[in-house]
């Protein structure tokens, strides 16, 4: 690793050069405008802390409980596809680094290398669905999942349709020859069942997404905890939590589905009131700084996913990358929290907000 690769953006300023440009464009790029994905980005800029200077630290840790798990910290990995458009190992080197730090891993639906073997590199991780139009899919996905121990299910519910993903577009990128979406390939193609002349998101990617019988077909499934990814509104929240959900990970895709949705941060004190306090939930889309994890559970979350971080790291530096990226968010995050006064992930709390939402 190079001494002056030292923060996360160093690691997105190094990336550039280990990735060729349609594949650049594919992950750094957000829908339409990209006003989400720069807003995910500012929302923490303008949010100022204060500094504390009294707490005790004597007894000090980064320690808490998700879902009945115990972690060391509130760090997750985000669940991101095709990652072996970064790296040849891909997914098995991502594994490799969080099963060695212990970070959960959240393993996508659309890994590029099969779940199972992801499986045997892993510590503890969860399986993210993306919603497969036969229900028995799901089910052998899931059973595919709980088999090879996935420890939660997360169903991510605000991609039914991928975005106006402009920037892709114009740099002309299509997944390459070698990269496929290794769990789906037992599965028929989707055909399009539009009519001619009818609307193709309409009449085909808006049927075939989850309807919420079908989530709640999908609570019976399992006894693992659920969360719902990509929830943004209080009352989608809330009707979750009623359906049995278990927690939900507050995020807009990092910016690349719907433009014009609010950064994470912004929404989460509107769904913590909406759901309590014993919902989980976790956020995701524009974390880069120990300091954004404190203000994103500062704002109502329990913790934290990375995403586009780990995809710099492992195209950078393999596992030793995402690792390395890994750490730099803990320290960073005792860093903050050593000098907002939070000795303890349970007292990071509002007060930390030197200028309220
Ligand atoms: C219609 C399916 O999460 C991304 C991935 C894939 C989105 C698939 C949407 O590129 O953000």
């Amino acid at each position: 690793i190079p001494p002056d690769l030292v923060s996360i953006s160093d690691y997105e300023r190094y990336a550039r050069h280990f990735i060729r440009d349609d594949i650049w464009a594919y992950i750094s790029g957000g829908a339409a405008d990209e006003h989400t994905l720069a807003e995910n980005l500012q929302s923490f800029a303008r949010q100022p802390i204060y500094n504390r200077v009294l707490s005790d630290f004597s007894t000090a840790n980064t320690r808490t409980r998700i879902l009945g798990y115990e972690l060391d910290s509130p760090l997750l990995l985000a669940p991101v596809a095709h990652q072996r458009l970064l790296h040849p190992y891909g997914e098995i080197a991502t594994a490799q680094a969080a099963a060695a730090m212990n970070v959960p891993l959240i393993v996508s639906t659309l890994s590029s290398v099969a779940l199972e073997q992801i499986a045997q590199h892993a510590g503890q991780w969860w399986f993210q669905l993306y919603w497969q139009p036969q229900r028995e899919d799901n089910q052998t996905l899931l059973r595919r999942a709980i088999q090879a121990d996935a420890r939660a299910i997360v169903i991510t519910l605000d991609a039914p349709v991928s975005g106006v993903r402009n920037r892709a577009q114009r740099a002309g990128f299509r997944l390459p020859d070698g990269v496929r979406e290794e769990n789906l390939v037992e599965f028929a193609t989707s055909v399009n069942t539009a009519a001619e002349g009818e609307s193709v998101i309409f009449k085909h990617f808006m049927k075939q997404r989850p309807s919420l019988d079908d989530l709640k077909w999908l609570r019976e499934q399992t006894s693992l905890p659920l969360l719902a990814k990509g929830i943004s509104h209080p009352e989608d929240a809330k009707a979750l939590q009623e359906i049995g959900f278990d927690g939900l990970i507050i995020s807009n895709h990092g910016g690349r589905t719907l433009d014009g949705v609010p950064a994470t941060l912004s929404l989460l004190p509107a769904i913590r009131i909406a759901v309590g306090k014993d919902m989980t939930l976790l956020m995701d889309s524009g974390i880069r700084r120990g300091t954004d994890v404190v203000k994103a559970l500062a704002a109502g979350a329990d913790a934290v996913c990375i995403g586009r971080p780990q995809l710099w790291s492992l195209a950078v530096a393999g596992a030793l990358g995402v690792a390395h990226m890994l750490r730099i968010f803990q320290e960073e995050l005792e860093m903050a929290m050593a000098l907002t006064g939070c000795a303890t992930i349970d007292a990071i709390s509002q007060d930390v907000f030197a200028d309220r939402f």
